[in-house]
């Protein structure tokens, strides 16, 4: 282990998460997954049960005590109908109780789970090569990379095989990899292969994108990726990733991917939770200090970056039906309303994927997924299955960018419902407006951004608001995000607008800049 990691307990100022990952790892809790089980959750280890628990993907919920989240790793955001089945058999044996959410990193969390079922639930997944592990806490969350990986006729380079050796080589196959389980705190990697930006690379700490380079003797033109780092959202700061000045070839992006790692792990900033993420290390040092580390770490020159990347295109949501690059092939994105998914829903999609498709399906970081690989010969019947009706692959625009995280519903930092609220208020505005383009409306319950408001055409963060006195549930509005080419990060444009005000608020708004209409009343 690592001089930091080492060192941290016996220094005073350690904050508490310092102190217990000190005292014992968080991956040391894989061998005791059967003791926990016998024991039930209200006999556990405080510690164990609220944080370690996290480094294999298993989050107590205060709001929901004994019924756990299980945040589940998905290399690419590609799983296969049988692993999807697995996800559903896990949680329909909580009945109403459980359900399942497509995350912003294109990844699937369950809920419901109880503590007395994990052993169970690991065999299953290990037997489907599913893993959960170093999903939450101090670990490298899920990689994410382009949805249509393979199957886009434009796309430079097919990131499906990187991605998975990336998670590969951080997790150890998926077993836990005590290397790589004590960063200082939390780190998103992206790896884009396409023109559109699918990943949002730049809310990443590490992300490579698209770009040509003249290399070697005969000064060719090679394929590879610019690199990005530092991009983050928390409650005390957000800011898009810059560029490290580094160009790597596709075989050298787990190399690098590990340097950076071994960097942030062994000399990030470990004092204030609040200031740990990877960029304030690249402020305290500057970008040079940091790019001369991580090429100490990496063992060989880094070379300088494309002057330019191929990130030229408006980010694409995938919704709806489209040619593949292999010919008479398909893909068909499906619109899930915030993500949300119950039991029955998993095995359908898991059937229309088996009998339509391939067999695989692929979650976006829009909360929604794709069905590749259908026949032109089968697509029309594929058309008319009732998934479909409840899915669609046409939503009406509001509906159709809409994204919103988890919010009180089960999440103990949430300042307000989001979820239902979000559906809602899409609802009531699509039934007064009109209109021709989708508008990109992202809700978050609080500050920590995990619904991503920042990159929305209108962001909407929760907060208390005070109205006639009172607190009241209200929202920050942001605006100005960027996705796609040339993406950049919006800005609070207003604070603290009570919920129950904000209808008329998002009309005008959607009317004066995003050419909204009012219907015309109708007519008896
Ligand atoms: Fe997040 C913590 C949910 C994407 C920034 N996030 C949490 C926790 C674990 C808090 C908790 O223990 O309750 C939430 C779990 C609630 C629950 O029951 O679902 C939570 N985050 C989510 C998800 C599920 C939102 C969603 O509905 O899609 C996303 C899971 C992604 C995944 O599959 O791993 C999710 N979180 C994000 C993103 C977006 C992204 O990665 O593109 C961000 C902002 C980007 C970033 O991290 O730089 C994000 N989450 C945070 C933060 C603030 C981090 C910080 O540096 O301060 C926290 C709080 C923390 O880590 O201390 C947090
Ligand atoms: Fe929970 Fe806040 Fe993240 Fe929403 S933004 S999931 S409320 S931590």
């Amino acid at each position: 282990m690592t001089e930091a990691a080492t060192t941290t307990s016996t220094t005073p100022s350690l904050n508490k998460f310092e102190k217990f990952k000190a005292e014992k790892d968080g991956l040391a809790v894989k061998a005791e997954i059967e003791k926990f089980a016998s024991l039930g959750w209200e006999a556990m280890d405080e510690t164990d049960r609220d944080h370690r628990l996290k480094w294999m993907g298993v989050f107590f919920r205060p709001v929901t005590p004994g019924k756990f989240m299980m945040r589940l790793r998905m290399p690419n955001g590609i799983l296969s109908c049988e692993q999807m089945r697995v996800l559903a058999e896990v949680i329909q044996r909580y009945g109403d109780d459980a359900c399942a959410d497509i995350t912003t990193r294109q990844n699937i969390q369950l809920r419901g789970i109880r503590i007395e079922d994990l052993p169970n639930i690991f065999d299953k997944f290990r037997a489907v090569g599913l893993t959960s592990v170093q999903s939450g806490m101090d670990n490298v969350r899920n990689i994410t990379g382009d949805p249509l990986a393979g199957l886009d006729a434009d796309e430079l380079f097919d990131t499906r095989e990187l991605v998975q050796q990336i998670q590969d080589m951080i997790t150890n196959q998926g077993e836990g990899n005590p290397e790589f389980s004590n960063l200082p705190r939390k780190f998103n990697i992206a790896i884009t292969g396409g023109r559109d930006n699918s990943v949002h690379a730049e809310i990443n700490d590490l992300a490579f994108v698209p770009a040509f380079k003249e290399v070697g003797e005969e000064s060719e033109e090679k394929f590879g990726f610019n690199v990005l780092v530092g991009g983050f959202f928390s409650a005390k700061r957000c800011d898009a990733a810059i560029p490290l000045n580094a160009w790597v070839p596709p075989e050298d992006v787990v190399a690098l991917c590990r340097a950076v790692l071994e960097v942030f792990r062994d000399r990030g900033l470990r004092a204030n939770r609040q200031k740990s993420r990877l960029m304030w290390l690249i402020d305290e040092w500057g970008l040079e200090k940091f790019r001369a580390e991580v090429e100490k770490q990496f063992g060989k020159p880094l070379i300088s970056a494309a002057a330019h990347d191929e990130i030229d295109w408006e980010k694409r949501d995938h919704i709806g039906v489209y040619k593949q690059k292999q010919p008479g092939l398909n893909y068909v994105g499906l619109h899930v309303p915030v993500g949300r998914l119950y039991a029955e829903d998993m095995f359908e999609i898991a059937r229309l994927a088996e009998v339509y498709g391939s067999g695989e399906i692929r979650m976006t970081v829009e909360q929604n997924f794709v069905i590749p690989n259908i026949p032109d010969s089968r697509l029309e019947t594929f058309l008319t299955e009732d998934l479909l009706n409840r899915f669609l692959i046409n939503p009406k625009p509001l509906t159709r960018s809409l994204v919103s995280c988890t919010g009180a519903q089960f999440c103990n930092f949430a300042l307000i419902e989001t979820k239902n609220r979000a559906l809602a208020m899409i609802k009531a505005l699509e039934m007064e407006l009109e209109l021709t383009r989708p508008v990109r409306i992202h809700w978050t319950g609080c500050p920590n951004s995990c619904g991503q408001p920042q990159v929305a055409d209108i962001g909407l963060m929760g907060t208390k608001a005070r109205k006639n006195g009172k607190a009241v549930d209200g929202v920050d509005i942001y605006m100005g995000g960027k996705v796609g080419k040339e993406a950049q990060l919006g800005t609070c444009v207003t604070k603290g607008v009570p919920c129950e005000d904000l209808l008329p608020v998002l009309r005008e708004l959607l009317i004066e800049q995003f050419g909204a209409r009012l219907r015309e009343p109708a007519t008896v």
